[in-house]
């Protein structure tokens, strides 16, 4: 931003110099079908939870049809979207992920 404090020893604008990227929330939906474990492993190895975390988001979403992997920039929001649709699909479980603008 030209014009801060930092630049020109004046405080003059107070507008930071970057702007926030939006965050996206990564959502995993319920289905009869894809087996607790599948789940659990998804949210281990592509979300990066503990075991026992994963356990409890797997749960969750079983019992509410829908809850929250986690909050990414777009891009890698996009990824992990990807990475377990690819996951579900190679298995050929039914399990779908999706994203928001949070
Ligand atoms: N409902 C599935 C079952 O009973 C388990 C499950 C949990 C599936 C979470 C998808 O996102 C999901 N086997």
């Amino acid at each position: 931003d030209a014009g801060n404090e930092e630049e020109h020893g004046l405080a003059l604008k107070t507008r930071p110099a970057t702007k926030k990227p939006s965050l996206y929330r990564v959502l995993l939906l319920n289905d009869d079908y894809t087996p607790m474990e599948f789940v659990v492993e998804v949210l281990v190895r592509i979300f990066r939870k503990s075991p026992e975390d994963a356990a409890t988001i797997m749960l969750h979403v079983h019992q509410n049809g829908v809850g929250m992997c986690g909050v990414y920039t777009y891009e890698v929001a996009e990824t992990k979207v990807a990475q377990v649709m690819d996951a579900a699909r190679r298995a050929q479980h039914p399990l779908q992920c999706t994203m928001e603008k949070e």
